[in-house]
């Protein structure tokens, strides 16, 4: 199959090599971002279509360009898909990214000064759910509810304290570091305690959410939002998604005027294709296989003698905690990377390094599990982050390990159909 950049060959060889080294460099290595995902053939070459040159800033049928008859469709098509995976009444799918969905959302449910409360970004939550400096640090006043020490998990009654003394206009659910379940039924009965708006950023577990291996918050939160480029495996952006019809017009103008110009039609294509392939029974085995691997993954570190934030997983990620250690996250992550394994040093709840440096290392299953790696893979892979974490600083030891793990990405070929 043709490759969707091939012309570039000889049109401009210089970005065509940068975009081919990209290719060779996610083919040879393991991908443990929890963030991160493949996409299909088919949602990235949907994603380099005509549809780019159009202008349709405003709504299907409320445009305020012409010529948008076509991009209507399309976008109404994205909509649809969505909302029916979902279960969601109302959609918007012209978020650029998961924070511009949340910078919308917060424009239109609360005004510059008021209270907002979300998870500790220390503690797993995300920049964007009000973070010092983040526009929504800088612009509302923000709160935190951290995880409860001892068991690393979010404690509904510590939520609903702070709820109690902050009164927040939004209740921020959430998280992008945090692998156990979440009871949005309870976030949404303290929201109402407060009368705070409840909003979920489901970014990372949206795909477990579409499978049903995640209770969803769609049915309590005010509004939802989420990437489509993480567990949903689709292409780089946001959507939005709530129930009560009073709230559509807002959120439709917090997007557009509010915070966007022009939508991405030809990402919008590439997300009706997401969502379309989230909706085939495929993609359940897949997810199952999400959570079976990292399910495998934490106990393979447990019995490595790494300790975990709570202990273990509920999702798609673990999150190993080396405070009592004297290798910080920095360092794994720096290791790991040279075994050609990718993943990123995080915080952990109670850190004492610094954000630059942490006590923490995430890993993810979804892209691996993507690429067919199946639970003795993920043994090997504990095994292999093991063996990083004792050979810290070792180079010549560490490259063999490289040659390992390049080993085994070998036997599961990635985008075969684009390898020359
Ligand atoms: N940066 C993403 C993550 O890695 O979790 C969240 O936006």
């Amino acid at each position: 199959m043709q490759k969707p950049w091939q012309i570039l060959a000889n049109k401009d060889p210089q970005v065509y090599k940068l975009i081919e080294s990209e290719l060779k460099r996610q083919q040879e290595g393991l991908e443990l971002i929890a963030s991160e995902n493949f996409a299909s053939t088919e949602v990235i070459a949907s994603m380099g279509n005509v549809l780019a040159n159009k202008y349709a800033e405003g709504l299907p049928g409320k445009r305020y360009y012409g010529g948008c008859e076509v991009v209507d469709e399309m976008e109404s098509l994205a909509i649809e898909r969505l909302t029916s995976l979902f279960g969601a009444k109302y959609a918007n799918v012209q978020p650029h990214s998961g924070a511009q969905a949340n910078a919308a959302v917060f424009l239109v449910l609360a005004k510059p000064g008021d209270r907002i409360l979300g998870l500790d970004l220390a503690h797993g939550g995300h920049l964007t759910h009000g973070s010092k400096v983040n526009f929504s640090g800088l612009i509302y006043e923000s709160h935190f509810y951290q995880l409860q020490a001892g068991s690393d998990l979010i404690d509904m009654d510590e939520v609903r304290a702070k709820a109690k003394e902050v009164r927040p206009r939004i209740i921020v659910a959430g998280a992008s570091a945090y692998p156990r379940t979440i009871d949005f039924a309870e976030f949404r009965k303290i929201a109402d305690e407060v009368g705070a708006y409840l909003v979920v950023d489901m970014a990372h577990i949206a795909g477990l959410v579409a499978a049903k291996l995640h209770p969803s918050p769609v049915p309590y939160a005010h509004v939802v939002t989420t990437t489509t480029h993480k567990t949903l495996r689709g292409p780089r952006g946001g959507v939005i998604m709530w129930n009560d019809d009073a709230l559509t017009k807002e959120i439709n103008k917090g997007v557009f005027p509010g915070t966007q110009g022009g939508p991405l039609e030809h990402i919008i294509a590439a997300k009706a294709v997401c969502f379309q392939e989230a909706l085939q029974p495929s993609f359940r085995e897949y997810q199952l296989n999400v959570v079976r691997n990292a399910t495998a993954l934490a106990e393979g570190l447990l019995e490595r003698g790494f300790k975990l934030v709570s202990g273990g997983t509920d999702n798609h990620l673990v999150l190993i905690n080396l405070s009592d250690t004297p290798v910080s996250g920095k360092q794994l992550e720096e290791a790991l990377g040279k075994i050609a394994i990718t993943a990123n040093k995080n915080t952990v709840p109670g850190e004492k390094r610094s954000p630059f440096v942490t006590s923490g290392v995430r890993l993810g299953t979804p892209a691996v599990t993507t690429r067919g790696l199946r639970q003795p893979e993920m043994d090997q892979i504990a095994r292999w982050t093991r063996l990083a974490f004792e050979h810290v600083g070792d180079d010549q030891q560490l490259s063999v390990l490289r040659r390992e793990v390049e080993a085994l990405a070998r036997k599961f070929p990635l985008y075969p159909a684009w390898t020359d």
